[in-house]
């Protein structure tokens, strides 16, 4: 085996070995990051709202509720119907009057009532 052959093969190891580290590198990179996002994913479904479109029938702000005749709400399958909702912050209903036709979203949390976390007036 001559030097320059010697040379070029540390060379060509060397190469590799960088290559490889780098390679590791970034995997270790991704794999930290993707494990970050089953967590965020879990945040997101916890924060899950739905748009509704609908009528409002009453306000009762003592009980921070609104009752609503609304339009289906397809991503629950829920069929269009009148019915109570909380709202998450009693400023939500300032102005309210039944009659007003309204764009809302809202949670489901399990185990909980149906909680309108937006609301405007069209
Ligand atoms: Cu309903």
């Amino acid at each position: 085996m001559t030097s320059t052959t010697t040379t070029f093969a540390r060379i060509a190891l060397f190469t590799l070995s960088a290559l490889f580290a780098a390679g590791s590198q970034a995997e270790a990179t991704m794999s930290h990051d993707m494990s970050q996002m089953p967590a965020m994913n879990m945040s997101q479904q916890q924060q899950q709202s739905y748009p509704l479109n609908g009528r409002i029938v009453a306000v009762d702000a003592a009980n921070q509720q609104v009752t609503l005749e609304h339009d289906a709400v397809t991503e629950l399958s829920w069929p269009a119907m009148t019915m109570p909702f909380k709202v998450a912050d009693a400023t939500l209903l300032e102005g309210l009057q039944p009659g007003q036709t309204i764009m809302a979203m809202f949670t489901t949390n399990e185990g909980e009532a149906p909680t309108i976390v937006s609301l405007h007036t069209m």
